[in-house]
């Protein structure tokens, strides 16, 4: 799924299967048992075992979740059996690449070889690195003071 999605999102959907006859004995069910501790998903707990959001997802805080679904019967002796659940957060590229200036000097002797370095502008962005490399734009109407 993807980051940023609004609330109660759906995730996708779990399903049990119960053999004894209609009734309490069969009837299902579920909960969120664990991987659940920063409380981003929540579980119809219904026969519907649909899996939602309750909170925005952020890639750059968690970018896979590891959740334990537990589907309990409502017999005298009530029986469970769990399955995992693997929720993994898609990036989106929401974040543009900032300078850590909007303004960068520098001085350089007339004459130098090619392939002088001349300065390194750094680059501060909230996304995961990738591969970007800071491009010099000319100072024109660029920046915001
Ligand atoms: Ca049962
Ligand atoms: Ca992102």
């Amino acid at each position: 799924m993807y980051e940023e999605g609004p609330m109660n999102t759906y995730v996708m959907q779990v399903s049990a299967s119960d053999a004894d006859s209609i009734g309490p004995n069969s009837d299902i069910v579920y909960r969120i048992i664990g991987g659940n501790e920063k409380g981003v998903f929540t579980i119809d707990p219904s026969k519907s075992g649909m899996i939602k959001t309750i909170a925005i997802v952020d890639y750059e805080v968690q970018d896979s979740y590891i959740l334990v679904i537990e589907a309990r019967d409502n017999g005298t002796v009530s029986l469970s059996s769990t399955c995992v659940v693997e929720i993994n957060i898609i990036d989106i590229n929401h974040n543009p690449p900032l300078f850590s200036q909007n303004k960068y000097v520098t001085e350089l002797y007339e004459e130098v070889p090619m392939n002088t370095y001349v300065m390194q502008p750094t680059q501060n962005a909230c996304n995961r690195p990738t591969a970007v490399t800071p491009r010099i734009e000319p100072a024109t109407g660029g920046g915001t003071a």
